[in-house]
Protein backbone atom coordinates (compact mmCIF):
# COMPACT_ATOMS: atom_id res chain seq x y z
CA UNK A 1 0.00 0.00 0.00
CA UNK A 2 1.39 3.37 -0.97
CA UNK A 3 2.63 5.90 1.93
CA UNK A 4 0.78 8.74 0.82
CA UNK A 5 -2.36 7.25 1.83
CA UNK A 6 -1.81 7.47 5.28
CA UNK A 7 0.53 10.20 6.04
CA UNK A 8 -0.95 13.41 6.55
CA UNK A 9 -0.14 16.34 4.06
CA UNK A 10 0.82 19.73 5.16
CA UNK A 11 -1.48 22.27 3.93
CA UNK A 12 -0.88 26.02 4.48
CA UNK A 13 -3.09 29.13 6.47
CA UNK A 14 -3.14 30.23 2.64
CA UNK A 15 -5.00 27.44 0.93
CA UNK A 16 -7.25 27.31 4.06
CA UNK A 17 -8.20 30.74 3.71
CA UNK A 18 -8.12 30.46 -0.18
CA UNK A 19 -10.83 27.30 0.05
CA UNK A 20 -13.13 29.53 2.75
CA UNK A 21 -12.93 32.34 1.08
CA UNK A 22 -12.90 31.15 -2.62
CA UNK A 23 -15.26 27.93 -1.88
CA UNK A 24 -12.77 26.10 -3.30
CA UNK A 25 -8.99 25.04 -3.75
CA UNK A 26 -7.18 22.57 -5.98
CA UNK A 27 -4.51 21.18 -4.33
CA UNK A 28 -0.84 20.02 -6.29
CA UNK A 29 0.67 16.53 -5.66
CA UNK A 30 -1.72 15.03 -3.23
CA UNK A 31 -1.23 11.67 -4.19
CA UNK A 32 1.38 10.29 -6.02
CA UNK A 33 0.94 9.14 -9.69
CA UNK A 34 1.74 5.43 -8.46
CA UNK A 35 -0.99 5.50 -6.22
CA UNK A 36 -3.77 6.58 -8.55
CA UNK A 37 -2.60 4.23 -11.31
CA UNK A 38 -2.47 1.51 -8.47
CA UNK A 39 -6.62 2.23 -7.92
CA UNK A 40 -7.53 3.54 -11.04
CA UNK A 41 -7.79 -0.54 -12.63
CA UNK A 42 -9.96 -1.08 -9.64
CA UNK A 43 -12.30 1.44 -10.24
CA UNK A 44 -12.49 1.42 -14.10
CA UNK A 45 -13.68 -2.42 -13.14
CA UNK A 46 -16.32 -1.33 -11.13
CA UNK A 47 -17.61 1.09 -13.73
CA UNK A 48 -17.80 -1.39 -16.22
CA UNK A 49 -19.64 -3.34 -14.03
CA UNK A 50 -22.01 -1.53 -12.42
CA UNK A 51 -23.01 1.20 -15.81
CA UNK A 52 -25.98 2.09 -15.55
CA UNK A 53 -25.92 3.59 -19.01
CA UNK A 54 -24.87 0.42 -20.60
CA UNK A 55 -28.27 -0.10 -22.36
CA UNK A 56 -28.66 3.54 -22.91
CA UNK A 57 -27.69 4.87 -26.74
CA UNK A 58 -26.39 8.26 -27.00
CA UNK A 59 -29.09 9.55 -28.49
CA UNK A 60 -32.03 8.61 -25.97
CA UNK A 61 -29.85 10.16 -22.91
CA UNK A 62 -30.50 12.81 -21.11
CA UNK A 63 -28.78 15.88 -20.01
CA UNK A 64 -27.33 14.44 -16.69
CA UNK A 65 -27.00 11.21 -18.62
CA UNK A 66 -24.75 12.58 -21.18
CA UNK A 67 -22.66 14.32 -18.81
CA UNK A 68 -21.26 11.02 -17.12
CA UNK A 69 -21.54 8.02 -16.08
CA UNK A 70 -21.64 7.54 -12.56
CA UNK A 71 -21.25 4.67 -10.38
CA UNK A 72 -22.01 5.70 -6.04
CA UNK A 73 -20.29 4.18 -2.93
CA UNK A 74 -17.94 2.09 -5.11
CA UNK A 75 -16.22 1.58 -1.49
CA UNK A 76 -18.65 -0.88 -0.90
CA UNK A 77 -18.25 -3.29 -3.86
CA UNK A 78 -14.23 -3.24 -3.93
CA UNK A 79 -12.12 -3.71 -0.78
CA UNK A 80 -9.44 -2.19 -3.01
CA UNK A 81 -11.22 0.99 -3.79
CA UNK A 82 -12.28 1.26 0.03
CA UNK A 83 -8.31 1.80 1.03
CA UNK A 84 -8.73 4.53 -1.25
CA UNK A 85 -11.67 6.54 -0.42
CA UNK A 86 -10.83 5.63 3.62
CA UNK A 87 -7.29 7.63 2.49
CA UNK A 88 -6.42 9.44 6.05
CA UNK A 89 -4.25 12.02 3.67
CA UNK A 90 -7.44 13.17 2.04
CA UNK A 91 -9.87 13.01 5.38
CA UNK A 92 -7.16 15.02 7.08
CA UNK A 93 -7.45 17.70 4.53
CA UNK A 94 -11.14 17.83 4.13
CA UNK A 95 -10.89 18.36 8.51
CA UNK A 96 -8.55 21.22 8.16
CA UNK A 97 -10.33 22.58 5.45
CA UNK A 98 -13.74 22.52 6.89
CA UNK A 99 -12.19 23.55 10.15
CA UNK A 100 -14.10 20.90 11.90
CA UNK A 101 -13.03 18.38 14.40
CA UNK A 102 -13.29 15.23 12.07
CA UNK A 103 -15.20 13.76 8.99
CA UNK A 104 -17.62 11.46 7.75
CA UNK A 105 -18.50 9.57 4.68
CA UNK A 106 -21.29 10.96 3.68
CA UNK A 107 -20.67 8.63 -0.11
CA UNK A 108 -18.09 8.51 -2.80
CA UNK A 109 -18.87 8.15 -6.52
CA UNK A 110 -16.74 7.67 -9.41
CA UNK A 111 -17.90 9.71 -12.31
CA UNK A 112 -16.51 8.91 -16.15
CA UNK A 113 -17.15 11.41 -19.01
CA UNK A 114 -17.08 9.87 -21.58
CA UNK A 115 -14.75 10.48 -24.99
CA UNK A 116 -17.63 12.75 -26.63
CA UNK A 117 -19.59 13.38 -23.85
CA UNK A 118 -21.40 16.70 -22.59
CA UNK A 119 -21.01 18.89 -20.38
CA UNK A 120 -21.41 18.71 -16.80
CA UNK A 121 -24.36 21.36 -16.55
CA UNK A 122 -23.83 24.61 -13.73
CA UNK A 123 -25.00 23.15 -9.96
CA UNK A 124 -24.33 23.16 -6.47
CA UNK A 125 -24.35 19.63 -4.85
CA UNK A 126 -26.18 20.30 -1.92
CA UNK A 127 -29.21 21.21 -3.03
CA UNK A 128 -29.41 17.24 -3.02
CA UNK A 129 -28.40 16.33 0.29
CA UNK A 130 -30.40 16.19 3.79
CA UNK A 131 -27.83 17.15 5.77
CA UNK A 132 -28.16 20.11 8.55
CA UNK A 133 -25.40 22.43 7.87
CA UNK A 134 -22.86 23.49 5.00
CA UNK A 135 -19.55 22.02 6.68
CA UNK A 136 -19.11 19.96 3.53
CA UNK A 137 -16.68 19.14 0.72
CA UNK A 138 -16.17 16.68 -2.21
CA UNK A 139 -13.12 15.69 -3.48
CA UNK A 140 -12.88 15.79 -7.06
CA UNK A 141 -9.94 13.07 -7.49
CA UNK A 142 -9.15 12.87 -11.60
CA UNK A 143 -7.47 9.77 -12.75
CA UNK A 144 -5.20 10.67 -15.21
CA UNK A 145 -4.10 14.47 -16.77
CA UNK A 146 -6.65 16.26 -17.21
CA UNK A 147 -6.20 19.15 -19.50
CA UNK A 148 -9.33 21.27 -20.28
CA UNK A 149 -10.20 19.61 -23.73
CA UNK A 150 -11.19 16.42 -21.26
CA UNK A 151 -13.89 18.26 -18.98
CA UNK A 152 -11.71 19.20 -15.90
CA UNK A 153 -13.86 20.53 -12.91
CA UNK A 154 -14.52 24.03 -13.11
CA UNK A 155 -15.67 26.47 -10.33
CA UNK A 156 -17.76 29.68 -9.92
CA UNK A 157 -14.93 31.83 -7.28
CA UNK A 158 -16.79 32.79 -4.09
CA UNK A 159 -20.53 31.52 -5.42
CA UNK A 160 -21.18 28.89 -2.14
CA UNK A 161 -21.73 32.40 -0.59
CA UNK A 162 -24.73 33.32 -3.17
CA UNK A 163 -27.96 31.68 -2.30
CA UNK A 164 -29.62 32.25 -5.87
CA UNK A 165 -30.39 29.68 -7.83
CA UNK A 166 -30.19 26.93 -4.88
CA UNK A 167 -33.29 25.29 -5.90
CA UNK A 168 -32.28 24.14 -9.14
CA UNK A 169 -31.79 20.47 -10.12
CA UNK A 170 -28.66 20.09 -12.54
CA UNK A 171 -30.66 20.26 -15.61
CA UNK A 172 -29.97 22.22 -18.86
CA UNK A 173 -32.48 25.23 -16.87
CA UNK A 174 -29.48 25.38 -14.16
CA UNK A 175 -26.82 25.48 -17.01
CA UNK A 176 -28.49 28.31 -18.78
CA UNK A 177 -29.83 30.21 -15.45
CA UNK A 178 -26.34 29.98 -13.61
CA UNK A 179 -24.20 30.25 -16.74
CA UNK A 180 -26.02 34.16 -16.99
CA UNK A 181 -26.64 35.06 -13.36
CA UNK A 182 -23.22 34.20 -12.26
CA UNK A 183 -21.38 36.10 -15.26
CA UNK A 184 -24.12 38.84 -14.60
CA UNK A 185 -22.96 39.07 -10.81
CA UNK A 186 -19.48 39.11 -11.41
CA UNK A 187 -18.57 35.86 -9.88
CA UNK A 188 -15.47 34.69 -12.02
CA UNK A 189 -15.21 31.44 -13.86
CA UNK A 190 -12.20 29.48 -12.93
CA UNK A 191 -11.65 26.55 -15.10
CA UNK A 192 -7.86 24.50 -15.05
CA UNK A 193 -6.34 21.59 -16.16
CA UNK A 194 -5.51 19.30 -13.89
CA UNK A 195 -1.97 16.98 -13.47
CA UNK A 196 -2.40 13.37 -12.38
CA UNK A 197 -2.07 13.36 -8.10
CA UNK A 198 -4.18 17.12 -8.48
CA UNK A 199 -6.96 17.00 -6.19
CA UNK A 200 -9.72 19.91 -5.71
CA UNK A 201 -11.92 20.47 -2.78
CA UNK A 202 -15.20 22.05 -3.15
CA UNK A 203 -18.00 23.25 -0.76
CA UNK A 204 -21.33 21.38 -1.24
CA UNK A 205 -22.74 25.00 -2.17
CA UNK A 206 -19.88 26.07 -4.55
CA UNK A 207 -21.41 26.41 -7.73
CA UNK A 208 -19.19 23.81 -10.28
CA UNK A 209 -19.38 22.65 -13.49
CA UNK A 210 -17.24 20.92 -16.03
CA UNK A 211 -16.86 21.04 -20.02
CA UNK A 212 -17.53 18.65 -22.71
CA UNK A 213 -14.94 15.94 -23.04
CA UNK A 214 -13.85 16.82 -26.89
CA UNK A 215 -11.15 14.23 -26.25
CA UNK A 216 -10.83 10.70 -27.79
CA UNK A 217 -9.92 9.31 -24.22
CA UNK A 218 -12.58 8.26 -21.10
CA UNK A 219 -12.28 11.46 -18.66
CA UNK A 220 -11.98 9.91 -15.52
CA UNK A 221 -12.74 11.08 -12.01
CA UNK A 222 -12.95 9.44 -8.63
CA UNK A 223 -14.84 11.42 -5.86
CA UNK A 224 -15.34 11.07 -1.99
CA UNK A 225 -17.60 13.74 -0.13
CA UNK A 226 -16.76 14.49 3.34
CA UNK A 227 -18.68 16.10 6.26
CA UNK A 228 -18.71 17.22 9.52
CA UNK A 229 -18.53 14.38 11.73
CA UNK A 230 -21.28 16.33 13.30
CA UNK A 231 -23.74 16.24 11.00
CA UNK A 232 -27.28 16.00 11.67
CA UNK A 233 -29.96 14.84 9.55
CA UNK A 234 -32.38 18.16 8.09
CA UNK A 235 -35.83 17.63 7.74
CA UNK A 236 -36.63 17.96 4.02
CA UNK A 237 -39.73 18.37 1.56
CA UNK A 238 -37.51 17.71 -1.79
CA UNK A 239 -38.18 14.28 -3.32
CA UNK A 240 -34.19 14.33 -4.06
CA UNK A 241 -32.91 14.43 -0.20
CA UNK A 242 -35.39 12.04 0.51
CA UNK A 243 -34.18 10.04 -2.15
CA UNK A 244 -30.40 10.57 -0.85
CA UNK A 245 -31.13 10.04 2.53
CA UNK A 246 -32.62 6.24 2.21
CA UNK A 247 -29.62 5.79 0.00
CA UNK A 248 -26.87 7.76 2.34
CA UNK A 249 -27.80 7.89 5.83
CA UNK A 250 -30.48 4.65 5.97
CA UNK A 251 -32.26 4.35 9.04
CA UNK A 252 -31.73 7.41 10.10
CA UNK A 253 -34.95 10.35 10.94
CA UNK A 254 -34.40 14.12 10.79
CA UNK A 255 -32.74 15.51 13.87
CA UNK A 256 -30.55 12.78 14.05
CA UNK A 257 -26.76 12.42 13.70
CA UNK A 258 -26.08 10.91 10.05
CA UNK A 259 -23.62 8.45 11.68
CA UNK A 260 -24.62 5.08 10.51
CA UNK A 261 -22.31 2.05 9.08
CA UNK A 262 -21.94 3.90 5.67
CA UNK A 263 -21.01 7.07 6.71
CA UNK A 264 -17.59 5.71 9.10
CA UNK A 265 -15.13 8.62 10.65
CA UNK A 266 -12.65 8.86 8.26
CA UNK A 267 -10.60 11.28 10.49
CA UNK A 268 -8.77 11.71 12.93
O1 LIG B 1 -17.00 15.28 -12.75
C1 LIG B 1 -17.89 16.01 -13.14
O2 LIG B 1 -18.09 16.25 -14.34
C2 LIG B 1 -18.80 16.67 -12.14
C3 LIG B 1 -18.34 16.43 -10.74
C4 LIG B 1 -19.21 17.05 -9.72
O3 LIG B 1 -20.18 17.70 -9.99
C5 LIG B 1 -18.82 16.87 -8.31
O4 LIG B 1 -17.84 16.15 -8.04
O5 LIG B 1 -19.48 17.46 -7.44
Amino acid sequence: MASDLHSEYPLTEAQILEFQSDGFVHLCSVLSTDTLREYEESISACVQEHNPLRERQIQDRTTYELAFIQVVNVWLESSKVKELVFIRRLAQIATQLLDVSGVRLYHDQALFKEPGGGLTPWHADQYYWPLSSRNTCTAWIPLQDTPPEMGPLSFSRRSHQYEGGRDLVISDESEAFLEKDLSERGFEYVMNGFLLGDVSFHYGWTYHRAEPNRSNLMRKAMTIIYMDEQMMVKESGRTEQVTDQKAFIPGRLPGEPADTALNPRLYP
